[in-house]
């Protein structure tokens, strides 16, 4: 035979070999994100576009100007090829997440349903495939609300489409089961646990898809982080036809076990291979395994391996921002990093399980999660609603089992939060839907200890009685008060107050803050930091007293801050619309100075210093004033030097110091030296004693506000407002515009037509003449105004807030403009004009003359003129 005869030989011999023993194909998973057809709508629409996987529609509309975002149907479809010599193995299409509900076909015909986006799922497609040929793959995807799947309303954007991976998973007919909702199909547990020894069980889930009974090996192997053996066991066993068997393998004890805790979050490895009667490996699987155990106790807080750990960390959304949920997963893995840098020692991983990817981080770098299922705000008293939420947290249990990090396991978040605030049903209705959620949770509850004996369950309500009385706080083992003193509650220190309280009155009851947080702008800073201003001030004021008050208090398992990042609220407007600003970082990541502190009390790794000025930028003083800036460090004392000239001495108290920096006109060097570190920072500050527009060629004033506002598109930094001072500008008259009580000063609801919406939220109403004394010149003058009344976007978080503003009742406002003695603008009418809460700008060229200054004159018609802002350019 010639060698090319010779080589076309030996492959079909090759071939033949694998039809005969088809068994000796090893179980095989491919992802298969690329390149799927993708219509948003109907399938019979050829409005086809390409994409991969992470994908979501929502990712624009869930951000753009037009209330509300596509909830409907999407299509995707992929063409896979399957070869006669997979004929025999069995073929899974798995999918890690699809929001929310997914009907699966192949080559047309409907092969399986999911209801849940945050849990996955596969569809066994073996009976569909056609050999040696395409075979069509299509989901249909659909986001619409349904009263029968949770979350039915919540403060997140619920985007729609194929937002985690797509995987084929093919397997030889006996395998590691994937049919027990998805898990792994095997689960660790412990028999006995302690510092001197582990007993290790697992129960491995094998699936026989043969038509005759097999014979089989499992190999079951654990070895120590060097890859050294610590136990191996071997067994054989028998398959029935057409069945699944449960085999429990129970290891003897190992004594003196490396325990697993986030400071030292040691991990060993449990290999499992399924084998042949001739010992050919038919599927594997490897996973890491952390010894750990952890209990609550209602007095002395959070144990874990029977030593008290204070549980300091964030919740954490998953979406991000331009990806909306579908996040490339070296982004979403970046977050668990700087959580883990951030020094936090736990995740909630609210309000829904995420990637399991992200878990594997949690286990390999030390952060306990808390995992739950997306019950949120809201039931319905259906029995349909009832089998997804059960169905759901079975998914969720069982798939993140076998994570170390997952200590504790939820189901609820904020259960009577619309029932708090519902004034339509009458009293009977509102005691049968208590009695739903009750029923509910009892079941959830018994249903997680069931499946999760050593794991810790738990579930977080709101500022309510509710959850006292209906006794629902007590059925968890953990209960998490989501708590916004301070913010849409009262004041600060209102916090230890309460939490005592609960303590006083149900003593049996372990407790952990679960949510608390202030929102916060980057752009916008204060040296008077006031509740609901979104200053990085007043941030890291709550934060600071927060983390005081709950360390004070041992019977506190610990807090997690509301919330790890920014993130997307389609509904809510805040000082950057349709995102909760919670976040201690950005949208995009990049962290805000309260991350900081957050590292210095948290993380002693390596001494860290972090001068809080990141957003300072362009700040204008005038006369001799001082900036206060705070300083956080993991350090005890320091040394801060002003442009080269020493300050003063520092120590700090809770990470933090305060210093009231006399900064001078240009770029100032501030240098903090803290134990065998420094840092430095330069910022531009003006610093004048008059409007002097040598010194700066233009000046903005954020009316009506006690904030600086850092205009990213019209660079420059607005100062406050203040009223008039000879030599200098403020207001004549009028008041700070309030919606109807001071928790909407500054508050943010979505403006159109800026992104600006901090110098427009803040404004003065009633003021008639606002003056400048600015220098002879010619200048550039820019207004700013919107009206207030147009109603804003309803917020029902924003729990104190009744708006009882009736379209009907709005004031008219009609006023003349006037910059000194020329009108600009007669019959200003903006709610005639713009229908919809604009932004509006109006510009004008002024000469000033014999030394008058600037009068901005606005001159009332009808009702009370308002005006936000003003810009003045030096042409
Ligand atoms: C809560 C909710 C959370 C909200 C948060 C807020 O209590 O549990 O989903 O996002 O408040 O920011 O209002």
């Amino acid at each position: 035979m010639k060698p090319n005869n010779t080589f076309k030989f030996r492959l079909a011999v090759f071939l033949l070999i694998l039809g005969l023993f088809p068994g000796k194909i090893k179980a095989q998973t491919i992802t298969i994100n690329s390149g799927w057809q993708f219509i948003l709508g109907e399938r019979t629409s050829n409005n086809l576009e390409t994409i991969n996987i992470p994908h979501t529609w929502n990712k624009e509309d869930a951000f753009d100007e037009v209330k509300g975002y596509y909830r409907g149907v999407g299509w995707y479809k992929k063409q896979l090829y399957f070869s006669k010599s997979k004929e025999n193995l069995i073929h899974y299409l798995y999918f890690k997440g699809v929001n929310q509900e997914a009907d699966v076909y192949v080559n047309g015909n409907h092969v399986g349903n999911h209801k849940g986006g945050y849990t996955a799922f596969n569809v066994n497609i073996s009976k569909w495939i056609h050999y040696d040929a395409y075979n069509l793959i299509e989901v249909k995807v659909d986001n619409s609300h349904n009263p029968n799947i949770p979350p039915l309303d919540a403060d997140f954007t619920f985007y729609g489409g194929i937002y985690r991976d797509v995987q084929l998973i093919s397997k030889p007919k006996q395998h590691i089961s994937l049919s027990d909702f998805a898990s792994d199909g095997y689960y660790i547990d412990y028999y006995t646990i302690s510092e001197e020894k582990v007993g290790i069980e697992v129960k491995v889930l094998i699936d026989n898809f043969e038509n005759k009974l097999s014979n089989n090996h499992l190999k079951v192997a654990i070895l120590d982080a060097e890859n050294k053996a610590v136990f191996n066991k071997s067994l054989k066993f028998k398959s029935s036809a057409n069945a699944s068997e449960a085999i429990n393998i129970k290891f003897s004890e190992l004594y003196h076990p490396k325990l697993w805790s986030p400071n030292s979050p040691y991990l060993y490895k449990l290999q499992l291979q399924l084998l042949d009667e001739e010992q050919h490996v038919l599927d594997e699987k490897r996973q890491h395994i952390g010894f750990r155990w952890a209990h609550v106790d209602a007095d002395k807080g959070f144990f874990l391996n029977g030593k008290p750990i204070k549980l300091i960390g964030v919740n954490r959304h998953q979406d991000y921002k331009g990806y909306g949920n579908a996040v490339p997963m070296e982004l979403q893995k970046k977050d668990i990093q700087l959580i883990k840098e951030m020094g936090a020692n736990v995740l909630r991983n609210a309000h829904y399980p995420q990637s399991r990817e992200l878990y594997d981080m949690c286990d390999k770098l030390g952060i306990l999660v808390w995992s739950e299922i997306p019950v949120v705000n809201k039931i319905t008293d259906t029995k349909a609603f009832f089998d997804v939420s059960l169905n759901m947290q079975k998914e969720h249990v069982k798939q993140y089992y076998n994570h170390t990090s997952v200590v504790m396991f939820g189901y609820m978040n904020e259960i009577f939060l619309r029932l708090a605030f519902d004034n339509k049903s009458t009293e009977v209705e509102k005691e049968n839907q208590k009695k739903a959620a009750v029923d509910l949770a009892k079941q959830l509850e018994g249903l997680t200890r069931k499946l999760a004996p050593n794991h810790i369950t738990v579930m977080a309500g709101h500022l309510n009685e509710l959850y006292n009385e209906t006794g629902i706080a007590d059925l968890p083992m953990l209960f998490g008060w989501n708590l916004y003193f301070g913010w849409y509650d009262k004041d600060i220190p209102d916090l230890g107050v309460f939490l005592d309280d609960q303590h006083k009155r149900y003593p049996n009851r372990s407790l952990l803050l679960s949510e608390y947080g202030p929102g916060a702008d980057v752009r916008i800073f204060t040296n008077t930091p006031k509740k609901f201003d979104f200053s990085t001030e007043y941030q890291a004021k709550l934060h600071q007293s927060y983390y005081q008050q709950i360390m004070e208090r041992p019977y506190m398992t610990g807090m997690t801050a509301w919330n790890f990042a920014d993130f997307g609220s389609e509904f809510r407007g805040d000082a950057i619309p349709h995102v909760n600003q919670k976040g201690l970082i950005q949208f995009n990541r990049e962290p805000k100075d309260i991350y900081y502190w957050y590292k210095s009390v948290l993380n002693n790794k390596e001494p860290f210093i972090h001068i809080a000025t990141t957003y300072l930028d362009g700040l204008t003083l005038f006369d001799n004033d001082t900036y206060p800036v705070q300083i956080y460090s993991n350090q005890n004392t320091g040394v801060v030097f002003l442009n080269g000239g020493k300050l003063q001495d520092i120590s700090f108290k809770n990470g933090a110091v305060t210093v009231d920096i006399p900064f001078v006109n240009g770029a100032n060097t501030i240098k903090v030296t803290a134990g065998p570190i420094f840092k430095e920072k330069t910022t531009d500050v003006i610093k004048t004693k008059t409007l002097d527009f040598e010194m700066f060629p233009r000046l903005g004033i954020n009316i009506g506000s006690h904030f600086y506002f850092a205009d990213k598109e019209r660079q420059i930094t607005f100062v406050p407002d203040q009223p008039y001072e000879k030599g200098k500008f403020g207001y004549m008259d009028g008041f700070v515009f309030n919606l109807s009580d001071d928790k909407h000063q500054g508050v943010p609801y979505s403006i159109k037509n800026t992104v600006s919406e901090p110098l427009f939220q803040t404004m003065l109403e009633g003021c008639t003449n606002y003056k400048l004394d600015i220098p002879n010149g010619e200048y550039k003058i820019s207004l700013f105004f919107v009206e207030p009344q147009i109603k804003p976007i309803d917020n029902i978080y924003n729990l104190n807030a009744v708006d009882e503003t009736n379209d009907n009742d709005k004031e008219q406002r009609i006023f003349d403009i006037y910059l000194n003695d020329t009108c600009i603008e007669n019959q200003f009418n903006m709610a005639e004009q713009y229908p919809e809460k604009y932004g509006i700008e109006k510009s004008a060229i002024v000469r000033v003359e014999n030394n008058q200054g600037l009068t901005i004159s606005l001159k009332p018609i009808v009702g009370k003129p308002v005006i936000s802002g003003v810009l003045i350019e030096k042409i």
